[in-house]
């Protein structure tokens, strides 16, 4: 059966894309004079680290210049733009992509060569920019690439942290975290904007003042002061039409302020308040499903928004006098529910100090925010206590009141006395400990809120926001999510993207529609080889780290099964495992076991404070530890775990994969977005009908796929018949076996029990994620995979076809489809 047609538009990216001209002995010569010139050094001196901070520097003269003539053309034409609020930018490295962005990755290539250096070495010296916590935040950094490539005006903004996310290391199997210092020694890539800095007022009172006219407006009165420093991060868009930034705030204690402290309570008084306001900016919380109900998180989210609102009504008063404009010229994007604080913030300004009438103030606000949701898990949806509001922002609070009351208004004219309805609408949510329900003020304000993937965001009609749809049944839509072709395909996997170069050209890269046309060659015996060879080359290259990293060895020509992601209940690693145990069993109860030789490669960090996460961990590594020393396995059977998994890592995983992993519960992965990395890479997805999953499906066909478990509708089914996993326990003796295995002390040797809370969990505790009751589908699913691979023919032909008909999940269609339905975005690349 042919595989289903691509419902995507088709990319309108410049599809020609002119080479930037530069020769290699220009290149050698610009990064020998960035080493002496720049740097002090030379190149005998000179260490690795050092010649990547002068190849950067060195590629940061093409990419400055197009940055200035990108903000020239934005500034002279006032064009519209999107602002991409974000308190997560997962970006990872830069320099591999800068070049290929710039088309100078061969270049310097040659021109390291001839210097005596690897560029990939060089590019491995590179820490990475770790931003952000998972797929919320790696989406934002594929974004503002698709938006450069585009040529869209666009500016992210988010914040400068000092830490990014932990660093993580185990210890006798358990996660150890570290901080992340990315930029102890500094970096290349980004630029202090003293220029624009901005002051951010916190905490004091506010007070009404009575003005002449009989009228009267509000005062606040801050009772601490922050000053945010803007660090911005050239985005170079691919083929370097356009060169956009990211804008990253730190944030510094205000010296005017400072100066009162230090009069008032002397040096070490002042030194506190600086250390305090230093800490704003210091670590990302690494914890993406729910929130940190912190004073100091709130203050995160306020700081970074107020800088950028106030940073957005600079750029727009360089132009314009008319705020009916704003609209115009401004979308703001809030990705989550983390900068909700910028609606209050901008009706704040707008209302307060610009003294605009409220209602014209807020009917700006609705014209320029729109919102994304990211996920339906209850604890993650964001709630503040009104105290704690009511002591960082007090006028915030009585603005959401302001709303809130006028919105009831509304709900009242729709449903009148129906005080349920208001009560489960309502932006305040009533109780001991009031709440501020950011999810809430966001559906309310934004002109368009949209989910990540059509189940997604059926979803977030039907279960999340129903009220809200009837009330705004134009207001929730899809947008489904994509990756960038440029780093998860072409800068990561050079072997398979000279394939595509040469079977359906080279600009596949802006196009991604156009690796459909490999799909009628996918049985073509030679394209199959040279398929297949690059997958060898790749997992061999993955096995060298697999052994630098943890010491076990692995076979290339052993399947190559991959979950990678943050360790999360709903995401199920615990099933996988059970399954690794299920194989373990059998391999010990029959020796002569016939399997092809498997090796389950995990990397995920749990949220240092997320128990069963790290259990999972710990588990799976003490199961690593045995399994990978049992000679009666005979090797068919290996287990990793590899540490600090990261961007970086995941660019050596995804082409090295035979089978993705994606086996959440159905209904609670929003998209997931490894899912489509690891497609286009040529990997087999095993996972449930769940997120972006079942879009793929519709472009690859299921049947070129693993498809296992409970459906959404089953689901929901399940859970309202009353789940009991005894069930499941006791009718399958294998799954028994293998959970009553977690009893014992045979992973942990003299700590019996050390890892019963997993299966209590699956039992007792109810088993909130139906592990069990996939589990025999999953099992099943498996033994389908193990036969297929026998046949290296059809295994490639299914590698090819899911790998070409990933078109629709690249990131430029997303953001075509918010640019269309949501930002009503204009392209201006520079010429
Ligand atoms: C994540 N959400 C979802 O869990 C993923 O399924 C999705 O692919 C990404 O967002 C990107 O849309 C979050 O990280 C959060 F914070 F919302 F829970």
């Amino acid at each position: 059966k042919a595989p289903a047609k691509s419902t995507a538009k088709k990319s309108s990216a410049v599809n020609k894309v002119p080479e930037i001209e530069c020769t290699s002995k220009q290149m050698q010569q610009a990064i020998v004079d960035r080493l002496h010139k720049g740097l002090g050094t030379d190149a005998e001196k000179a260490n690795n680290k050092a010649w990547w901070n002068a190849t950067c520097h060195a590629v940061n003269e093409v990419v400055f210049d197009k940055l200035t003539q990108t903000q020239q053309n934005h500034s002279g034409q006032d064009t519209r733009s999107v602002n991409y609020l974000s308190l997560e930018f997962l970006m990872g490295r830069l320099l591999s992509n800068n070049l290929h962005n710039l088309q100078l990755f061969k270049v310097t290539e040659e021109a390291l060569k001839a210097l005596g250096k690897d560029l990939y070495e060089i590019c491995d010296e590179e820490p990475d920019m770790a931003l952000g916590n998972g797929g919320l935040g790696r989406l934002a950094a594929c974004f503002i690439d698709s938006l450069a490539t585009l040529g869209y005006p666009a500016i992210g903004y988010g914040i400068h942290y000092e830490h990014g996310l932990f660093a993580q290391s185990f210890q006798d199997g358990r996660q150890i975290e570290r901080p992340d210092t990315w930029r102890e020694y500094g970096n290349p890539w980004e630029i202090c904007r003293p220029e624009s800095i901005q002051h951010v007022p916190l905490y004091g009172y506010v007070e009404t003042v009575f003005d002449e006219d009989g009228g009267s407006h509000k005062v606040w009165h801050a009772g601490q002061k922050l000053k945010g420093v803007p660090w911005d991060v050239p985005i170079v868009g691919y083929g370097a039409k356009t060169v956009n930034i990211l804008r990253l705030w730190e944030s510094r204690a205000d010296e005017a302020f400072d100066w009162d402290v230090f009069n008032a309570g002397g040096y070490v008084d002042a030194q506190a308040e600086k250390s305090k306001a230093e800490t704003v900016s210091k670590v990302l919380y690494p914890n993406d499903e729910t929130p940190e109900g912190k004073e100091l998180r709130l203050v995160q989210q306020y700081f970074f928004c107020a800088c950028s609102v106030k940073d957005i009504l600079r750029r727009f008063k360089r132009h314009n006098t008319d705020w009916t404009k704003l609209s115009d010229k401004v979308a703001i994007q809030l990705n989550d529910t983390h900068p909700t604080i910028a609606i209050p913030e901008l009706m704040r300004i707008l209302v307060d100090e610009e003294r605009l009438d409220w209602d014209f103030a807020w009917s700006i606000c609705q014209k320029v925010f729109a919102y994304t949701n990211h996920t339906l898990l209850p604890e993650a949806l964001e709630k503040w206590s009104v105290a704690l509001f009511e002591k960082v922002l007090p006028r915030h609070l009585e603005i959401i009141y302001e709303i809130n009351r006028q919105f009831m208004e509304v709900v009242e004219a729709k449903w009148p006395g129906d005080d349920s309805k208001k009560a489960k609408l309502s932006i305040i949510e009533e109780g001991d400990d009031r709440k501020v329900c950011m999810a809430n003020l966001c559906v309310v304000t934004a002109y368009k809120v949209n989910g990540v993937a059509a189940v997604h965001s059926e979803l977030v009609k039907t279960d999340l926001f129903p009220e809200y749809h009837e009330l705004f049944p134009t207001k929730l839509v899809n947008v489904t999510n994509g990756v960038t072709p440029r780093r998860w395909l072409k800068a990561c996997n050079p072997k398979l993207a000279a394939l595509y170069d040469d079977e359906v050209g080279a600009d596949w890269v802006v196009n991604l529609d156009k690796l459909r046309g490999v799909l009628p060659k996918a049985k073509d015996v030679a394209l199959q080889k040279r398929f297949m060879d690059i997958k060898k080359d790749n997992k061999i290259e993955l096995a060298k780290i697999i052994k630098d990293l943890t010491g076990v060895e692995v076979s290339a020509d052993a399947i190559f099964d991959i979950q990678i992601k943050r360790l999360h209940e709903y995401k199920r690693q615990q099933l996988n495992m059970m399954h690794i145990l299920a194989l373990y069993k059998r391999l010990l109860d029959n020796p002569d076991y016939d399997m092809v030789p498997r090796v389950f490669i995990f990397g995920a960090k749990a949220a240092p404070g997320y128990h069963m996460a790290k259990q999972i961990i710990y588990a799976l590594n003490k199961i690593a530890d045995k399994v990978n020393n049992d000679e009666r396995v005979k090797g068919k059977l290996k287990v990793v775990f590899l540490p600090n998994y990261r961007v970086s890592l995941a660019e050596k995983l995804f082409p090295a994969a035979d089978i993705s992993e994606q086996i959440s519960t159905a209904g609670l992965e929003a998209s997931g977005t490894g899912n489509m990395k690891f497609a286009i890479n040529g990997a087999l997805t095993v996972g449930t009908m769940d997120g972006a999953n079942i879009e793929m499906a519709e472009e690859i066909g299921a049947e070129h796929m693993f498809i296992f478990g409970l459906s959404v509708a089953e689901v929901k089914e399940l859970k309202q018949q009353g789940y009991n996993p005894f069930d499941y326990y006791y009718n399958n003796p294998e799954l028994k076996s293998v959970l009553d295995w977690l009893d014992t002390d045979y992973f942990t040797p003299g700590h019996p029990g050390a890892l019963s809370d997993i299966k209590r969990s699956l039992l007792e505790g109810g088993d909130e994620y139906l592990c069990l009751a996939d589990y025999a589908s999953y099992s099943e699913a498996h033994l389908k995979i193990d036969a297929m691979y026998r046949d290296q023919a059809v295994w490639a032909e299914k590698a090819i076809l899911n790998s070409g008909a990933m078109g629709k999940f690249n990131s430029d269609r997303s953001i075509e489809d918010y640019a269309s339905t949501i930002w009503n975005l204009t392209k201006h690349p520079i010429s």
